[in-house]
């Protein structure tokens, strides 16, 4: 009696786990950026931030309205190009993809937005900072990091205050991002009274800056700002010091990176570069981000370039908010992510506004000494 007993509950429960494990949720998140290409080393550490997140939503298990969730990353390479950016954004929505993060760039997440908003995809961008990428109206849109508008705005403000800037040149690569974020800067120096006595632009492959450098130096900068990529920045610094150019050097997140000392080839003088990232923290939060650039050292053999956890945080704010929401369906979803408020992250507390954009986003600025960044300044 007591064997048929036992194997009438072993029945039962090899039947209910077989439906629990036939009842898992399986979450695809997407995450794009340019895996290829002269920014790759940015796109690999967006996307390394993006694994770490799901390695540790699976590792820690999460419970999505009562049934285990298993997350799946789906990563694709737009390799910055907005054609490629929005053939990936279409593979991902016909992936059936629950949530994107991405796109890196400006320039790629814009047009991309379009088409999850078509779909219903939450997107959130890590890094794209171009104003116009939250100003579309979409009701999917989301950034976790401040926008050029706050970033070049700063800068140009800290050029002629704090770095007593007197000439200014500024020079762009006609991306979304670089075109705007030197708009923003030259706003930001023409506001405090500052003098810009030359505006210049290249593109975001170039690798010869000596007629534009040259012109330039006829007017005698003490401050160059550029508005673009680090894969430009580290040539065009190589190419001042090659040509005398004895100026200060500034740029947006775009060229804050890990990377800009060793793409400059050792022509960059302590303190002579200033950049800003989109983010940042102080104080206590400190501790959750230094804590987060050990363990992807641990993990990757590589430290963070720039925006690896701000894509950490990009995939757990999603992930949170299918928590709270009891479901990953997008529709369901959604708007409990719209209204996500005090969630605390790696890199400091996020708070969605009716935009998408980050409440009361930081900036931190940095400068470079011995090949290393350091940090001036975390401001708001
Ligand atoms: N924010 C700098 C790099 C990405 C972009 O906005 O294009």
């Amino acid at each position: 009696m007591q064997v048929r007993l036992n194997v009438i509950v072993g029945a039962v429960s090899l039947l209910l786990g077989a439906s629990a494990f036939a009842q898992e949720v399986v979450v695809k998140i997407g995450h794009v950026g340019p895996t290829s290409g002269q920014i790759a080393h940015l796109g690999k550490d967006n996307e390394m931030g993006a694994r770490m997140a799901i390695d540790d939503l699976n590792a820690k298990g999460v419970t999505i309205g009562g049934h285990k969730a298993h997350f799946e990353l789906l990563a694709e390479d737009d390799a910055g190009d907005p054609k490629q950016g929005t053939a990936a954004a279409q593979k991902l929505v016909d992936a059936k993809v629950n949530g994107v993060v991405g796109h890196l760039n400006s320039g790629t997440s814009i047009p991309a937005s379009k088409i999850y908003s078509d779909a219903g995809i939450p997107q959130i961008s890590p890094s794209a900072t171009n104003p116009k990428f939250t100003r579309n109206g979409y009701k999917t849109t989301f950034r976790v990091v401040a926008d050029d508008v706050h970033l070049g705005g700063t800068l140009g403000k800290y050029a002629v205050t704090d770095m007593h800037g007197k000439n200014i040149a500024v020079i762009d690569d006609r991306t979304a991002y670089g075109q705007g974020v030197a708009d923003e800067f030259e706003k930001g120096v023409k506001a405090s009274g500052g003098k810009v006595v030359g505006r210049e632009f290249t593109n975001d492959k170039a690798t010869d800056f000596t007629a534009i450098l040259t012109s330039l130096k006829a007017k005698k900068p003490d401050v160059v700002f550029f508005g673009g990529m680090d894969a430009v920045a580290g040539p065009m610094l190589r190419q001042m010091k090659q040509l005398g150019i004895e100026a200060k050097f500034m740029g947006g997140d775009g060229i804050c990176t890990g990377e800009l000392p060793k793409l400059a080839a050792g022509t960059m003088g302590d303190g002579q570069v200033v950049c800003a990232e989109a983010g940042g923290v102080e104080g206590e939060s400190k501790v959750a981000m230094d804590a987060f650039k050990v363990r992807f050292k641990d993990k990757y053999k590589a430290d963070v370039q720039i925006y690896a956890p701000y894509v950490y945080d990009a995939v757990n704010v999603m992930a949170a908010a299918m928590v709270k929401a009891g479901s990953a369906d997008p529709a369901k979803y959604l708007p409990v992510l719209a209204k996500t408020e005090g969630y605390k992250g790696v890199t400091g507390t996020i708070s969605f506004d009716n935009k998408g954009d980050i409440k009361n986003g930081a900036l931190t600025l940095y400068t470079y000494k011995g090949g290393n960044r350091e940090q001036i300044a975390v401001v708001r």
